[in-house]
């Protein structure tokens, strides 16, 4: 292999992941059965002004579905019908696709960048198309063992004309670990939820949020329930509010709707926090003041008091007694308001005076187990 294609194949394996994980939100309105998947790279190839590089990598791919399409299914016609449109189309290009380009070629950048734009566009609309039929086998009443099996057989296809298996290993891989479909206990969708978090599998959390249905809202709220009980030994807390939270953002996700998200995000939040307190503006000025104490090795970044409740119209201090300097800002997905305060050094400080009514979600941008809330009357 000459050092072109395969500077062009690393590129295109840096981009991987975010390709993989860019093109899932397309996949539900872009889903085909594989004959209109593949017919449809031909109409896209045969297009008067489709790029020949473009063209050529539509064919190939086209070519190599055709043909583990129809290892899959049988039907030889299928792959028959496929390559003589592919003889049609191909015969729109002039020149042949040059693979290897010419490195003494003084446009050859200008065509690499042509060839890996086009191979992005093609490796996009086959990874939608590969996580699609996942995504189909998940649903209720389809034929799971055949799709999956169409699914990988794709991949691998793929990957043999990239000669880059990394897409086929991720899509096994997935296959792999897929829960089984009769998750019945609570604990087992609890599990299988957590690992799909663990691996960022975005194609099994939607299938237990699917799978839950009209139970998701309470499963998630019993979730909280049980990290906020007093019994509940920290670990365990801190691992239901991640799971609670991620499951109500998948199911905002499939519903476009993240009002519940929103819900849930504040109350795992505020489990985190003290119980609200009543504050008097005491501080210099009549001003409430909150601090953030010194951390050691043992004691952790924190605001104090991290939870209070004020009047519409005063102003809160923070004071930073720490021997380095914090970023607090509210947390806007949840806060009825905002603030920022971008660099508070040591011994320094910072005011916020509250005119709006409205609970305030704030955090330290540098320090992750700083949060507060300040809850304004
Ligand atoms: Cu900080």
């Amino acid at each position: 292999m000459s050092n072109i294609p395969r500077l062009i194949i690393t590129l295109l394996l840096l981009l991987f992941p975010f390709v993989a994980s860019g093109v899932h939100a397309d996949a539900e309105t872009e889903r085909h059965s594989p004959e209109e998947f593949i017919s449809e790279l031909v109409d896209y190839a045969a297009l008067k002004d489709t790029s020949e590089h473009y063209r050529a990598e539509l064919l190939e791919v086209a070519r190599r579905f055709a043909r583990t399409h129809s290892e899959l299914t049988g039907d030889e016609a299928f792959q028959g019908k496929i390559d003589a449109r592919i003889v049609s189309a191909s015969a729109l290009t002039t020149t042949a696709f040059d693979k290897g380009l010419d490195p003494t070629d003084p446009k050859l950048y200008e065509k690499m960048l042509d060839l890996q734009r086009h191979a992005a566009k093609v490796r996009a609309r086959v990874f939608n198309f590969v996580t699609g039929l996942i995504e189909k086998a998940l649903e209720a009443d389809t034929d799971r063992a055949r799709l999956l099996t169409a699914a990988t057989a794709f991949a691998k296809s793929y990957g043999e004309m990239k000669n880059d298996d990394s897409f086929h290993q991720r899509i096994e891989h997935i296959v792999a670990t897929l829960p089984s479909s009769d998750l019945s206990s609570d604990d087992e969708i609890l599990q299988a939820f957590q690992e799909a978090m663990l691996e960022d599998n975005s194609l099994v959390k939607k299938f237990i949020v699917t799978k839950l249905g009209a139970r998701a809202k309470p499963f998630i709220t019993k979730l909280i329930d049980e990290a906020v009980s007093p019994i509940t030994p920290a670990t365990r807390k801190n691992e239901l509010l991640a799971t609670a939270m991620n499951l109500a953002k998948s199911y905002g996700e499939m519903r476009g709707d993240q009002s519940f998200h929103k819900s849930i995000h504040r109350r795992t939040f505020t489990a985190r926090l003290s119980k609200p307190v009543a504050s008097e503006p005491t501080g210099a000025g009549g001003r409430h003041e909150v601090h953030t104490p010194e951390a050691t090795l043992t004691i952790i970044n924190i605001f104090t008091p991290d939870n209070i409740v004020i009047k519409r119209g005063e102003t809160v201090r923070w004071v930073n007694h720490d021997k380095v300097a914090h970023v607090i800002g509210t947390f806007d997905f949840l806060s009825d308001g905002h603030f920022f305060a971008p660099h508070i050094a040591p011994s320094r400080e910072f005011e916020f005076t509250f005119t709006e009514a409205g609970d305030y979600y704030y955090i330290c941008y540098i320090h992750k187990s700083m949060i507060g809330k300040i809850q304004v009357e």
